[in-house]
């Protein structure tokens, strides 16, 4: 189940060791308070602190480790800082970098959340969101398999219910009637939870109406 990720976790740990030995890394974002912080033992190339599933792999928090073994192992290994210390903002940049995780700033990508395609993430940014946060293997580069897109039909019913976004008519045009359906149902900038009459109107799956939603409505209006 896990063999692409497992084939490529262990390539990364090998380039990791490389950067490390070599210096590349530590010429990186890392700060000298932030060095300073560490037990003297813990040197990059050498696994220090443990891997435990404290937190969001692509959210910084107070305690170290993250929730993604493989991806923990591969930042650690070059970063004590972030087994010993804390996950801060720079091991979750590790994290995009060493594990190829897309973390927020890689959703939306591309491809359909609903179904499997050859990429890492999908097209709607907070049902990817959702999908990568509970399995990170589908926002790195191996792609978004049938376990993610499963996991999008449960967990994004608004995108995946929805045959295509914006013609809420179903007349083969997104015109002005669309329009008038789309500015019923949006809610604000942060508004409250859509009903069921409106979630094909709910573009990235956040399960609002939004201005963001009003975006990706405005790039597929096609007629008056
Ligand atoms: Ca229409
Ligand atoms: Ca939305």
């Amino acid at each position: 189940m896990c063999q692409p990720f497992a084939s490529f976790s262990a390539h990364f740990t090998s380039i990791a060791l490389v950067f490390a030995t070599v210096g590349l890394l530590d010429a990186g974002p890392r700060s000298s308070a932030r060095d300073d912080a560490l037990p003297p033992s813990a040197t990059a190339g050498d696994p220090h602190g443990d891997c435990l599933p404290s937190g969001d792999c692509c959210a910084a928090h107070e305690l170290p480790g993250c929730d993604y073994t493989d991806c923990c192992l591969n930042v650690c290994l070059v970063d004590p800082y972030c087994c010993s210390m804390e996950w801060d903002e720079t091991c979750v940049t590790e994290a995009e970098f060493l594990c190829g995780l897309l973390c927020t700033g890689g959703c939306p990508s591309f491809g359909d959340c609903c179904t499997s395609h050859g990429s890492a993430g999908c097209d709607r940014k907070a049902c990817c969101e959702t999908v990568c946060r509970g399995q990170p293997h589908c926002c790195i580069d191996f792609g978004w398999d049938e376990r993610c897109a499963e996991k999008a039909r449960r967990d994004c019913p608004n995108v995946c219910t929805c045959a295509s976004f914006g013609d809420f008519d179903d007349n083969g045009a997104v015109d002005l009637s669309d329009l008038s359906r789309f500015l019923n149902c949006f809610n604000g900038v942060d508004g409250d939870p859509v009903g069921p009459e409106c979630a094909c109107a709910d573009y990235d799956g956040d399960d609002r109406v939004t201005l963001a939603d009003f975006v990706a409505f405005f790039d597929v209006f096609t007629a008056p």
